[in-house]
């Protein structure tokens, strides 16, 4: 018998492949401006157009983007990288307690209107307002089916009962969770080490999984050693934000982690070549 794949599964592996190197893939986040606010902007960094041109002209395989700064950028990454539309969010301003929702802040639509190849949302797994974030994630991976589009979810366990966000059965239980709910490709917190990370990559049972970055480290070369964790634990690659656009050097620090996460140089030798130590 012939195998025959749907056309959504063909417009999916398509675009998967657009974002996804065999050989590891960086990932450049950048919706902290409304998850974060100023905060994370120190004032000769505030122009975000300044920095998303650093880190494409760095070469990084995709720029994950809000809907709004999709289309006001357009002209930096249109050509140049593969586009991800995350059309959930929330902001640092609204009362704690509602910080655990994410809400809606796009379409699957506006995202195939702008040329995506995925579209984003997160799940805040043990969040109050899981139930809520699960609807909204049922609506966005059934749409995006249709459109051949795959659903990228960043699997956040967060919320009172969660003590470590970060402890290998929490992200273990969110990754799976994530799987289970039909995610195309899952974003997760680091486990802190590759050896869990590994497990964390087994539990997604082939589901490609990224490291999300995390908070600036002080020190780029132990960030670098993360990153080449990740990719020996067998992730498809890495989502980062702060790391790199809050280093002293933008695109040399994206450079460095390209060449890492593809196997291209060892922590050391990235840090050096691109002057970062
Ligand atoms: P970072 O590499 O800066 O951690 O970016 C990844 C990301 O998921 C962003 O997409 C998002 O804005 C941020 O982390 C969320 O951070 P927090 O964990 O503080 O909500």
């Amino acid at each position: 018998m012939i195998e025959t794949s749907s056309y959504s599964s063909i417009g999916k592996k398509l675009r998967l492949s657009r974002i996804l190197d065999p050989q590891g893939s960086l990932v450049f986040a950048f919706d902290h401006w409304m998850e974060h606010g100023p905060t994370d902007f120190p004032d000769e960094r505030v122009d975000p157009r300044v920095i998303l041109k650093e880190v494409i002209d760095a070469g990084v395989d995709a720029v994950m983007l809000t809907p709004g700064d999709a289309r006001l950028f357009h002209d930096l990454w249109m050509g140049r990288t593969s586009l991800i539309v995350k059309i959930t969010g929330k902001t640092n301003m609204r009362p704690s307690d509602q910080r655990l929702l994410q809400s809606i802040t796009g379409t699957v639509e506006d995202a195939v209107r702008l040329g995506a190849d995925a579209v984003a949302a997160t799940v805040y797994w043990g969040s109050p307002y899981e139930d809520a974030m699960l609807k909204q994630w049922t609506l966005i991976r059934e749409t995006a089916e249709l459109y051949g589009l795959p659903a990228l979810q960043l699997a956040y366990p967060r919320g009172p009962a969660i003590k470590d966000r970060y402890a290998l059965n929490t992200v273990l239980y969110g990754v799976r969770s994530a799987v289970m709910v039909g995610a195309d490709l899952i974003k997760t917190y680091y486990t802190g080490e590759g050896e869990s990370f590994a497990k964390v990559v087994e539990a997604a049972s082939g589901i490609p999984v990224m490291m999300s970055g995390g908070p600036h480290r002080d020190s780029p070369l132990e960030f670098l050693r993360d990153l080449e964790a990740v990719r020996d634990a067998g992730a498809a690659g890495a989502v980062v934000g702060r790391n790199i656009f809050q280093a002293t050097n933008i695109e040399a620090m994206a450079r460095a982690c390209k060449a890492v996460i593809r196997g291209e140089m060892d922590p050391k030798e990235a840090a050096y070549t691109e002057g970062l130590l």
